[in-house]
């Protein structure tokens, strides 16, 4: 895959894209520098918006120059991350990592004059309801999500499958390493059980009720399997032998203090 990018702050790029899995992907990157394609004489990317309210926009003439040098295979799918966008999720990365090339264009500042959305045909994502100060880290977590499904790219693509989201509505189980016992906390029995059966039952009965406790807004009756019903039910009666206490969420830890009573 290829992945283009228009910036006008690459520097935010090169770490992660040279990083752990994606740095080890064979995905080809280019970051193009939006100021590079400044001709003004200050070179100036920026703008006061119409209509006042303070802030600059991103102009469209420097951004469509950019746009405009890059090979005709980045304008098949182009991107512009912006909290006025449908929310990204696992099925939107699923579906790009499909692509044989994605372009991302990154605003900042207020944003990019609207006609580029345009020009483009891009699709706007947005990450979440909340507000960044720019495009850079929101195609950065697009990029990640998209490139760890491409083939041989994670080591072990089975451990995909069990992933939160992946094909499915709901979270994925919590993970655990050696030692078993660790500052008086044990290891859940079934994983040591060495039953691969009754571990991806754990797994997936986990999962739900973490769901359940974290992410209830997700839990939906209709789009609930008859297993996962089944399972549920089980959690809700205090079957199954899962902990449904809801956990402290403070930050604090829940074991007593040291030197406490
Ligand atoms: Cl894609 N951009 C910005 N600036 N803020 C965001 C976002 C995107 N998604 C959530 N917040």
């Amino acid at each position: 895959m290829k992945i283009y990018i228009l910036t006008i702050f690459p520097e935010i790029f090169s770490s992660v894209l040279s990083c752990g899995v994606i740095g080890r992907s064979r995905t080809q990157f280019e970051v193009i520098n939006i100021r590079d394609f400044a001709t003004n004489k200050h070179r100036a990317v920026d703008d006061a918006p119409y209509g006042g309210f303070g802030g600059m926009v991103i102009l469209p003439e420097v951004v469509m120059d950019a746009f405009d040098s890059l090979p005709e295979e980045a304008r098949a799918k182009v991107i512009i991350p912006t909290p006025r966008g449908r929310l990204f999720r696992q099925e939107d990365a699923a579906a790009l990592s499909k692509e044989k090339a994605i372009t991302f264009i990154c605003p900042h500042y207020k944003g990019i004059d609207e006609r580029v959305f345009e020009l483009t045909g891009a699709v706007r994502y947005s990450i979440g309801d909340y507000v960044l100060t720019g495009g850079e880290l929101p195609a950065l977590v697009m990029i990640d999500a998209i490139v760890r499904l491409l083939p041989n790219v994670l080591g072990n693509f089975q451990s995909a499958e069990l992933d939160s989201f992946y094909g499915k509505w709901h979270l994925g189980a919590p993970v655990y390493t050696r030692p078993r016992v660790f500052r008086g906390l044990k290891v859940p029995d079934v994983l040591i059980s060495g039953d691969h059966k009754r571990v991806l039952r754990w797994k997936k009965m986990k999962g739900l009720a973490d769901t359940l406790k974290y992410r209830p807004e997700l839990v939906e009756e209709k789009k609930l399997t008859e297993e996962e019903k089944e399972l549920l039910k089980m959690i809700k009666d205090k079957k199954g032998g899962i902990d449904v206490r809801p956990d402290n969420q403070n930050g604090r830890s829940s074991l007593p203090k040291k030197g406490a009573g």
